[in-house]
């Protein structure tokens, strides 16, 4: 059918609205059941050279009084019908992307027909196309409201529905998928060229969960055995130069599986798991019921093209979406205020599963890490929301560090209060009574309280943005032997919320003995009030305390240490995690303090001199951590005004020039103690690997007689992308003589891989050196592409990492130009990339004035709701 004459069979076009209204905000107090459950649809999808037409037959029953409505966006309506009746265009109102049915009957079966069109829709939500010539595929994103964008339909997670799926298309796409069982396939009848499939899914599942894919893939196929005896087909399917990439994600997917069953009880309910890899998507994955889409990124992994971090994160990503299946899918969301109730629980499993994988104290830097890095950093600008939001413009604008990891860490807090049987038998409880609802957060707390109703105040957490902020000190009673810690709390008031109440914080506190660095008492306190006294008895000696212990709560604290006792944590602490954290608290204190109470370096570098080389023979990963200075996107969320881009990366370089040099003698040693070995997956080779780039980097930081040749041996002779590329990075940060041959050379070894050569945009983009010259030439060089994210965040995610080169006048004109671009044609992208702007409020004069300027004009020239919200505090 050719789109001139589907064109003329539109019925009722929606209406504008007139005048146009500014997008309205939802609100969570204003929630309403839907009036009417939807028991099954039949949807037929047939997909042509420039078009789809999606025929969809809903049975619907009412629940409560009210209209019938459906929400649709994009769609031509060719055909409605209510109950067997053609509808005219006054029985409906089609407005505002809702189509409304005032007085509909009881029981209804709704037949709709509408015309879409994935080849030009660049937004990647709903169905669209990706991929291009040969390796053109279509593919759908529904979550959180891209259903809409297939058909009409009430796209909302508290309507659940049995879903049979027919796809039609040419039979250049043999790979037709959609959630649940293969029913049938075969040739349409009267037609050479084209085929069908039908997909039945036995589960009631919300509309973000469905899925489909028409394409030409190949598949890795596997199988697993549940507790329970079900024998489950597993398959990933990519495209074919990729199949090779995908082992490490099926080992995951199986470990995951087991790991869900042993942890937590809950085994997989269906006979088939599909995974497909597609290469352009907004985010990391996304958890479709039975169908997995996964950003290619985040799934594909070989040795030879995949650093151990990003293959590391593959795993961890299988894991994620793999959970939901329970958590998310089986039990879901009432409406999108509760993403967290799906997303942090999901994220708290899939953090504890990764620290199965490899040492749980590394895991426990890198969720911190992020945690610190952008998670307080929103906390404290002006997109900070509660954890559980109360309001929005745009759902697709709270997918944010905030829902997801400050939610992982609300459960951390339970679980770690609960204690592991407990925890299990709440989580029991959960799934007992709440299997195939949608539900609420306190639904869950409820659940989790059975064993300790204390745990219902943890609802706070979920209602109060920002950061608390904790401060204590020590009194040491030698007559009475007695130790009192008095800690205190307080959350910054956010404008538009109550006044901040305490919060339930849980310290996981030790005492040292400062002779022996043997533990004398462990407990965990928990301040609830504002200000509380734990008193310690039977300490006979002043100890040193350490507190907060593996991130205990996701809070800032202060208390009054001497570097001293912070150097003496460093050796004896038990933790690797906590070890991690004094080395943090000293850089903060010698790069951020106010001048004059700013600490000297020294204790820092003597400490770190002492540990490292033993360390680094022990726990290579760890040791390769101890060095970590937090990046000045980080340093810079921790500056509430005044802040000074150069001055702080100055500072910053100047500490690391330091330690290199502090520690000079080292590098060559430890160098040579790590070789480049036969390619090894284990947590030891990750770290040998891990330890070896960082030293490289210090060793040509520390001029060290060689260095620079070191690091093209080590990309000469390179097992796997973490040696390749941690030397590439070396010499193109330091600017070595021969880092521009090797960046072609790089290239042209991996042109025809786009993960590697989106490696090879970002570690140019992000060079310490970069100018705002280099990052234009990097976005018109010829293998960019605006309509890749991942290809868009390989060059502008990098410029969000360097503050200096963002907060100059044509820093900004490259960002807000970006912004602009991606404005309509892909609106979840261009909000996400715009939120690091939120910082501009912070920067020093006329830095400040410049920016504020520069998203003033940006707020005229779009038009978005995804980026007008993100812009609304401008
Ligand atoms: N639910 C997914 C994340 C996700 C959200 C939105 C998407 O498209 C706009 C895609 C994926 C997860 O948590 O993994
Ligand atoms: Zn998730």
């Amino acid at each position: 059918m050719s789109t001139a004459e589907t064109d003329a069979q539109i019925i009722n076009p929606e209406m504008p609205d007139v005048p146009p209204q500014a997008p309205s905000k939802i609100n969570l107090k204003d929630y309403q059941k839907p009036s009417f459950a939807v028991e099954t649809v039949d949807l037929d999808i047939k997909l042509y050279e420039d078009h789809a037409q999606v025929a969809s037959t809903l049975q619907m029953v009412r629940q409560s009084a009210g209209d019938l409505v459906l929400f649709g966006e994009d769609l031509a309506l060719l055909a409605i019908t209510m109950n067997g009746e053609s509808l005219s265009s006054e029985r409906y109102q089609h407005r505002a992307g809702k189509l409304t049915i005032a007085d509909a009957p009881d029981d209804v079966t709704l037949e709709i027909q509408v015309r879409i069109c994935p080849q030009t829709n660049t937004a990647l939500e709903g169905l669209y196309m990706a991929g291009s010539g040969d390796d053109t595929m279509f593919v759908t994103q529904c979550e959180p409201e891209g259903f809409r964008k297939i058909t009409f339909y009430p796209d909302r997670p508290d309507v659940l529905a049995v879903f049979t799926t027919r796809l039609e298309a040419d039979k250049r796409y043999p790979t037709l998928l959609a959630n649940g069982n293969l029913v049938e396939a075969g040739d349409v009848s009267g037609t050479a060229d084209r085929h069908y499939a039908i997909w039945h899914d036995p589960t009631n599942k919300p509309s973000y969960l469905f899925a489909c894919v028409i394409a030409d893939l190949d598949v890795l196929t596997d199988s697993y055995t549940t507790s329970e005896g079900r024998e489950v087909t597993l398959e990933l399917y990519a495209k074919s130069a990729d199949i090779d990439k995908c082992d490490v994600g099926m080992q995951a997917l199986k470990d995951a599986m087991s790991w869900d069953e042993v942890n937590y009880g809950r085994a997989y309910d269906l006979d088939r798991y599909m995974i497909v890899a597609v290469s352009q998507f907004n985010m990391g994955a996304m958890e479709n019921k039975g169908l997995n889409i996964f950003n290619t990124a985040c799934v594909l992994s070989s040795p030879e093209t995949t650093t151990d971090a990003r293959s590391f994160s593959v795993k961890s990503i299988i894991a994620h979406e793999y959970f939901h299946n329970w958590t998310g899918n089986r039990i879901t969301c009432r409406d999108w205020f509760q993403l967290c109730l799906k997303e942090g629980l999901t994220v708290y499993r899939d953090q504890s599963f990764s620290a199965d994988q490899q040492s749980s104290a590394v895991q426990r830097i890198d969720d911190v890490a992020t945690l610190r890095a952008h998670q307080f950093a929103e906390d404290a600008g002006p997109l900070a929301h509660p954890v559980r939001p109360e309001s929005f413009v745009e759902i697709n604008n709270f997918y944010t560090t905030t829902v997801y990891e400050k939610g992982a860490e609300i459960v951390r807090m339970i679980a770690n209060t609960l204690g592991p049987v407990n925890f299990r038998k709440g989580t029991d409880e959960y799934f007992r009574r709440y299997d195939g609802q949608a539900v609420t957060v306190e639904d869950f707390l409820s659940a989790l309280s059975i064993t300790d109703s204390k745990i219902e105040d943890f609802i706070d957490w979920y209602r109060q943005p920002g950061t608390p902020v904790v401060t204590g000190h020590q009194d040491y009673d030698s007559d009475t032997q007695t130790l009192t810690i008095t800690l205190s709390q307080k959350t910054r008031h956010v404008a538009g919320f109550d006044a901040p109440k305490p919060l339930p914080i849980p310290v996981a506190t030790a005492l040292f003995e400062r002779n022996t660095g043997n533990i004398v008492a462990e407990r965990m306190l928990l301040l609830d009030q504002q200000t509380q006294a734990f008193v310690f008895e039977n300490v006979t000696s002043e100890p040193v305390v350490s507190l907060l212990r593996d991130f205990s709560a996701p809070v800032q604290l202060n208390y009054d240490y001497q570097d001293e006792d912070l150097a003496f944590l460093l050796e004896h602490e038990t933790n690797g995690f906590n070890r991690w954290q004094v080395t943090q608290m000293l850089v903060n204190r010698i790069l951020l303090q106010n001048k004059g109470e700013k600490s000297s370096p020294d204790i820092y570098l003597h400490a770190l001199a002492q540990t490292l080389p033993t360390l680094a023979a022990e726990d290579a990963m760890l040791a390769a951590r101890l060095l970590d200075i937090p990046s000045a996107q980080e340093l810079a969320s921790a500056i509430p005004q005044d802040y000074d881009p150069e001055a702080i990366k100055a500072q910053r370089e100047g500490l690391y020039q330091q330690l290199a040099l502090a520690l000079k003698d080292e590098w060559a040693e430890l160098y040579k103690q790590l070789p480049i070995q036969a390619y090894q997956d284990s947590a030891d080779a990750r770290g040998r690997r891990a330890l070896r780039n960082v030293v490289l980097d210090m060793a040509v930081t520390a001029n060290v007689a060689g260095a620079a040749e070191w690091a093209q041996r080590q990309y000469d002779n390179a097992s796997c992308m973490t040696e390749r590329f941690g030397a590439l990075k070396v010499m193109v940060n330091h600017q070595l003589a021969k880092a521009d041959d090797y960046l072609a050379d790089f290239y042209e070894r991996f042109q025809d891989n786009d993960l590697v050569i989106d490696l090879w945009f970002s570690v140019q983009a992000s060079a310490d050196t970069v100018t705002p010259d280099d990052i234009t030439a990097l976005l018109i060089h010829k293998d960019f592409d605006w309509n890749t994210p991942n290809r868009v965040r390989s060059v502008v995610g990098a410029v969000a990492s360097q503050p200096t080169v963002l907060w100059t006048a044509d820093g900004l004109d490259i960002y807000t130009g970006v912004i602009k671009k991606l404005d309509t044609a892909n609106p979840v992208l261009a909000s996400r990339l715009l939120q690091v702007l939120a910082r501009w409020n912070t920067l020093a004069e006329p830095r400040r004035q410049m920016a504020h300027e520069q998203l003033l004009d940006l707020q005229k020239q779009v038009s978005s709701k995804h980026v007008l919200e993100s812009l609304e505090s401008v």
